[in-house]
């Protein structure tokens, strides 16, 4: 138990992906220094163009979706950061602060709600627990093949 007597959760780590519409814009540090001033450390940190068989792995869960071939050729169409950070509560935590899938909904203050308008190109991935981020982050850095 910590201060006021809340349990203390220990440090997790999560997964973010700059997406390509963020980084063509030039807007990498933005993005990860916001993580950075909230107090997330980061641990791996990685710039590549996703292959391919590499997004299809990595979104497998949306494999079903009608989405899923736009957003397999929107993830492989420039280059990708992903990161992985750690800190409290680190998947619900990064996730708050990414805001909602759709940008033009998602709150100011949020990622998605201060610096665009899409839904593919929504500027920035997080993983959404930690088996997504356990499967996410051996798609990205440690691709089959
Ligand atoms: P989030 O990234 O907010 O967790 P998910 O997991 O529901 O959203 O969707 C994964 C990604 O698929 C989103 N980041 C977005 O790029 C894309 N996506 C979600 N819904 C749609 C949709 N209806 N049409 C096109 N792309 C979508």
């Amino acid at each position: 138990m910590g201060e006021k007597g809340q349990a203390v959760s220990a440090p997790e780590e999560t997964l973010i992906v700059v997406k390509p519409d963020a980084v063509k814009r030039g807007l990498v540090g933005e993005i990860v220094g916001r993580f950075e001033a909230k107090g997330f450390a980061i641990k791996r940190m990685q710039m590549t163009t996703m292959s391919r068989a590499q997004a299809e792995d990595f979104y497998s869960v949306h494999r079903d979706k009608p989405f899923f071939g736009e957003l397999v050729s929107f993830i492989t169409s420039g280059p990708v950061v992903g990161v992985v950070l750690s800190g409290r509560d680190a998947a619900a935590t990064v996730r708050r602060m990414v805001g909602a899938t759709k940008s033009w909904e998602a709150s100011p203050g949020t990622i998605r709600g201060d610096l665009g308008l899409g839904l593919t190109d929504n500027t920035i991935h997080a993983s959404d627990s930690q088996d997504s981020f356990q499967k996410e982050q051996r798609a990205f850095f440690n691709p089959a093949g």
